[in-house]
């Protein structure tokens, strides 16, 4: 159509099958429905057209290296990337600036990515998973638990989710103790059955959550006198066993098992009635997107609950490309970017960095160390439901709560260990 292309390179994993967060299911149409609403956008970026050169990285890095080097050797020069799950967003943000390149994550919280030394480009729209702690210790006071474990398989997201952890715990007095697992828990979960755990927080990715939640089942750490909290952004039925998994419980079993647990994740829709810059609001892009898959079980979709914050990367990106296409000198020209051009690279970056809109997420600005600052929202699964049972104000310090918390025998939280405490 007579416009200038501008290439872009995105990884997405459609499917996470060692493990991980196949989170390009949902969030690879959410960027293709921003790239339409930008491209049929006269206000931004006349003129050009935005091309996204995708791949599936299915969440791993080795494979996201091989496409990486793909978006930089092959075809047109790529000026920016997308980049989601945690391990994938590792590698390609520490190796992007040696081209010059910069990062936009949509689905990563690894709270190791907030360190502008070892990611000198990254940003993302995705919030830290260390946004989760400060209200799992608000919720362990309100609920008057000395003393926690925490279960974590070993990846650095959560390596370093379970560390800020510990260290919040201690500020308030509240003794914390962590067991690690690679691949199986049946060992962390008999160790946490020997030091009489009560209160778990659960730091792995889905595959793993059914393997320590069937071996919950067989070693009884599940029930009235037991507390687990999970990430919230696994799907909705995440805990039902799936057939090729092959695990040792039924599916009663599991269900029974994941009863009462609480998630904790950040809020990624906006409820604001007012629409943000691509022209819609944040329900109106749920229902869009619902609409683009077809009505198909989007719940279960991996990357559904991130799905706006996909939408808002390419957004961003695109606000990004406009600033600075209004700040080079005469003569130089976007579509003209080279992997050596570090004075372009420098415009592209501070742009971002500049970054400030109403997304379909939020309010998209992200701190010096390009994080994302987010709201927490804490939800229970009730009779299998999982119920929104209230908010966390960080800043505020201040629970919002929007519905009853409910305990197995209806007597109220249970205690936080039998041992007595000076024998700890
Ligand atoms: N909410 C999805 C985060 C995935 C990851 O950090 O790998």
């Amino acid at each position: 159509d007579g416009r200038v292309q501008l290439h872009v390179g995105g990884v997405f994993p459609m499917e996470a099958g060692a493990g991980g967060w196949p989170g390009g299911q949902a969030c690879l149409p959410a960027v293709e429905m921003a790239l339409e609403h930008i491209n049929n956008n006269t206000d931004v970026l006349p003129g050009y057209k935005l091309h996204l050169h995708q791949s599936n990285s299915k969440c791993q890095p080795g494979l996201a290296m091989q496409e990486l080097y793909n978006f930089v050797y092959e075809g047109k020069n790529k000026l920016m990337l997308l980049a989601g799950c945690s391990p994938v967003t590792t590698v390609v943000a520490e190796t992007a600036p040696e081209w010059n390149l910069v990062v936009i994550s949509y689905g990563a919280s690894s709270p190791a990515l907030s360190n502008r030394q070892r990611f000198p480009t990254l940003f993302r729209t995705h919030p830290s998973a260390n946004m989760q702690n400060p209200t799992r210790v608000a919720l362990f006071a309100h609920f008057k638990w000395t003393r926690i474990s925490i279960l974590q398989s070993v990846e650095e997201v959560f390596t370093y989710t379970a560390m800020n952890l510990e260290a919040a715990c201690k500020k308030k007095g509240i003794r914390a103790e962590r067991q690690s697992f690679y691949g199986d828990p049946t060992d962390a979960v008999r160790t946490l059955v020997r030091q009489d755990a009560r209160i778990i927080v659960g730091l792995f990715y889905v595959t793993e959550a059914r393997r320590v939640l069937c071996q919950a089942y067989k070693q009884g750490l599940y029930g009235r006198k037991y507390v687990w909290f999970f990430i919230g952004w696994y799907a909705d039925t995440w805990y039902e066993p799936h057939p090729e998994e092959h695990l040792n419980c039924t599916k009663e079993e599991m269900r029974k098992a994941a009863e009462y647990h609480f998630t904790t994740e950040s809020i990624m829709l906006s409820k604001d009635e007012v629409p943000g810059v691509s022209g819609i609001t944040g329900l109106q892009f749920e229902s869009m997107l619902r609409q683009r898959l077809n009505n198909t079980d989007v719940a279960n979709l991996g990357g559904w609950p991130e799905a706006p914050l996909a939408y808002d990367a390419l957004w961003a990106l695109a606000l990004a490309f406009n600033c600075t296409r209004s700040n080079l000198g005469p003569g130089y020209k976007l579509e003209n970017f080279t992997y050596n051009n570090t004075v372009m690279a420098q415009l592209l970056f501070d742009c971002v960095k500049n970054t400030s809109f109403k997304g379909v997420s939020g309010n998209v600005m992200f701190s010096d160390s390009g994080d994302r600052i987010a709201k927490t929202q804490i939800e229970q699964l009730q009779d299998g439901k999982y119920v929104m049972v209230g908010r966390f104000d960080n800043g505020a310090n201040e629970f919002n709560w929007t519905a009853d918390v409910k305990w197995p025998d209806g007597r109220g939280p249970p205690t936080d260990s039998t041992i007595i405490k000076e024998h700890l």
